[in-house]
């Protein structure tokens, strides 16, 4: 029974005190929380039958972070400082014991501790760079007192979760427990601390880990040069960096202020808001109004592809990575090899970067069946058609897959834009027809597009997202309308950027802006990457296209070495005068007068009618929530993730002007920018669509 408060009891064993927290669902670190830890130590410091203190927890996890629900709020409660400064000045040792994952503000509390236990299938971190933020307790300062600078720069650059068993090599984590007795193991270390008189460690005072890097500014400037290209765009991990050159130069309490400072110009900043709402957007995504939790959800262990082209190929390896065996189906036995051999060099490949082991290849390839027969479809639990994007050829196979695939088994196509619903006409069994839309390449990109059609029941959509997660997959459910919602929003600045450089803005220009808000990549680099000549034809090219032009002028892409860029032998790309000087031919012969075309107007003319088609897009309930819009553009389209998504950013810099911009470039350039009713409305109405 609590009884320091709801979430907080104290129990005494054999002279222990035992602190358990039991907040869910991850005993964050809520008003509510710090002041149950603050009294239940301070109690057990004032209880003479105590002579040491254990923190446990209940539930699925240790403390896995400050509660970012009550970020921005009034401050309520002790603060984390004053719980910490209780926890560091005990006179008897108090010891953290870790089940889950002690991250973020749990790690810095276990930090102040004097001791910590793990169990072995417990991990650490500082993960708030993926918040945009850095550890804002003292966590900066106390990591690199105890694990080195180096370590520590990886650990809050990449907020990634350290297994326990590489924590106790770092020293993190002072003991082991045993799996199943954290409890019992920690009650026994805590009395032996105290037989032994082992000393309060307070890691503040911990010299000899940073001593060797005082001064060190090499291993600082190669670490940010080592990250540079990862991390590009964002604000929090240099920001993390100067905390760590502060802990390793500076005084403690210096280097503390210095922390607090970052700390609170990243949190009152709009990366840090962006990234917040990113991690709640992915963690509401997969919840389906309609879809209740106790809806059927299929078992998916044995899967079929139709196709092993790039596509075909990228998707069974997801399966067979996690152990689900594949049977991959192809015309022809030559096109079938060609399909596995490409598989097996990606395997080889992500072995020799040391990413999966020689054997791992082997097992992974074992689980990859290929067979030339449809016939052979009979058996699996779901069936993925990846050929290429022909209607007829679709509706033939699903037409074929009806005949032979067992009854309740899940037919899935992955095309990107075709109609689902027309798709699914084609067999008898429409409720267990589903879209799954991967993104190139399938087993890297994280996106899945799953698209619900008209008549796939409530058991195929939650069967579809249970297995989006076991392949590791961020999977939005998105309705069946031309192109769903990624590649509908791409085409809104695909048409811009087309247009822009007909009316004087040069293809570098605008790759330009969209590279420095953020993008990985510009629509025109992009283009040359993926070919100018998809769907493009010698034969019936007329030159009424810039597209034309380019390759009828041998301008393909990086593959023909030169497209709207030229690119030398190692693939880097810079601007051609002499594509220039074709856009100009190509204008005059038009009379298009051309002129210039700033910065800012290209983002707008870029960016907002991607906003306005998000906006129809919800108004057309094709998308279930505008933080879905985002997940898939900040997942499978590079929009920077300190960006929010195209939602996200209208909101940030104001659905009102977004509207305003929209309504006069109507009238001045035309009825593709009207304005979505929707985005009317909830301008007029300061609607919140978050
Ligand atoms: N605060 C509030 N809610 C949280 C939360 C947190 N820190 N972490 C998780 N949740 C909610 C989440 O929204 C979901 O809710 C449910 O818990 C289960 O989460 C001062 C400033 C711990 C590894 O960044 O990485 O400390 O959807 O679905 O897959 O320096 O959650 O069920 O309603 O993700 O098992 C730093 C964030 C905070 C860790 C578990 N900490 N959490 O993963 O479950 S900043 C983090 C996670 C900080 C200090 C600073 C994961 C997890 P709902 P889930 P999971």
């Amino acid at each position: 029974m609590p009884n320091i408060n709801e979430v907080t009891t104290l129990d005494i064993t054999n002279e222990v005190a035992v602190i358990t927290l039991n907040s869910p669902p991850v005993n964050a670190l809520s008003a509510n929380v710090r002041e149950g830890l603050n009294e239940g130590v301070s109690s057990a410091i004032n209880d003479e039958s105590v002579k040491s203190i254990v923190i446990i927890c209940e539930g699925r996890t240790f403390i896995a972070g400050a509660d970012i629900t009550e970020f921005g709020q009034a401050p309520k409660g002790p603060s984390l400082y004053e719980v910490q400064d209780t926890i560091e000045n005990s006179p008897k040792p108090v010891i953290a014991a870790i089940h889950g994952t002690a991250l973020g503000g749990g790690l810095e509390v276990a930090l102040t501790c004097h001791y910590r236990i793990a169990v072995p299938s417990s991990k650490c971190g500082l993960p708030e760079v993926n918040l945009g933020l850095l550890p804002g307790a003292g966590g900066t300062q106390r990591l690199p007192r105890i694990v080195g600078a180096a370590k520590a720069l990886v650990m809050m650059t990449s907020g990634e979760h350290v297994p326990a068993e590489q924590c106790l090599s770092m020293g993190l984590v002072d003991e082991m427990a045993k799996e199943d007795s954290l409890l019992e193991d920690a009650l026994v270390f805590a009395q032996k601390i105290v037989s032994e008189k082992r000393p309060l460690v307070k890691v503040r005072d911990a010299e000899d880990k940073i001593a060797a890097d005082k001064g060190n500014n090499a291993l600082f400037a190669d670490f940010r040069k080592s990250i540079a290209r990862k991390t590009r765009g964002f604000l929090a991990p240099e920001y993390n960096i100067q905390c760590i050159e502060a802990a390793v130069n500076k005084p403690f309490e210096e280097g503390l202020k210095i922390e607090q400072e970052l700390f609170m110009k990243l949190m009152t900043g709009t990366q840090s808001a962006a990234q917040r709402y990113m991690f709640f957007a992915q963690r509401q995504v997969t919840k389906i109004p309609d879809i209740e939790p106790d809806t059927e959800v299929k078992d998916i262990n044995s899967v079929g592809v139709i196709g092993a082209g790039t596509m075909g190929g990228g998707i069974s390896m997801n399966f067979a990575n996690v152990g689900i065996p594949v049977t991959i189906i192809e015309q022809s036995q030559e096109r079938l090899d060609k399909g596995l051999g490409i598989i097996r060099k990606n395997y080889e490949n992500s072995a020799a970067r040391g990413r999966i082991t020689e054997a791992q290849v082997e097992e992974r390839m074992n689980l990859i069946d290929g067979k030339t027969s449809i016939e052979a479809l009979d058996t699996q639990d779901m069936i993925i058609e990846a050929v290429f994007e022909n209607m007829d050829l679709k509706k033939d196979i699903f037409k074929q897959l009806d005949g032979i695939c067992k009854e309740g088994a899940i037919l899935a196509t992955n095309t990107s834009a075709l109609d689902v619903n027309v798709i699914a006409a084609e067999t008898n069994r429409p409720e267990d027809v589903i879209g799954l839309h991967f993104f190139s390449p399938a087993n890297v990109m994280r996106l899945l597009e799953i698209v619900r059609g008209d008549k796939t029941s409530k058991s195929v959509v939650a069967s579809s997202l249970a297995v989006a997660k076991k392949i590791q997959k961020i999977a939005a459910v998105v309705g069946v309308c031309p192109g769903f919602v990624g590649n509908r929003i791409l085409a809104q600045r695909q048409r811009e950027a087309n247009k822009l450089i007909l009316e004087g803005a040069l293809p570098w220009d605008i790759d330009d802006a969209l590279f420095d808000f953020g993008f990985p990549m510009g629509p025109f680099a992009m283009s040359d990457l993926a070919g100018l000549d998809i769907g493009w034809s010698k034969d019936t090219s007329k030159g009424e296209s810039l597209r034309d032009v380019l390759c009828e002028a041998g301008r393909l892409g990086q593959k023909s070495g030169k497209g709207f860029y030229i690119y030398d032998e190692n693939r880097n790309k810079s601007p051609d005068p002499e594509v220039e000087a074709l856009i100009k031919k190509f204008g005059e012969e038009r009379q298009i007068k051309m002129r210039d075309v700033g910065k800012e107007e290209i983002l707008e003319r870029c960016l907002y009618p991607m906003i306005n088609e998000g906006f129809k897009i919800l108004e057309e309930g094709m998308a279930i929530r505008a933080s879905d819009i985002d997940i898939v553009w900040t997942n499978g389209y590079g929009w920077p993730v300190y960006e929010g998504g195209p939602m996200f950013y209208g909101n940030t810099i104001g659905f009102d002007k977004v509207l305003f911009w929209l309504k006069k470039a109507e009238l001045e350039l035309g009825p593709e920018f009207k304005p979505s009713a929707y985005l009317e409305k909830v301008v007029t109405e300061e609607i919140n669509i978050f």
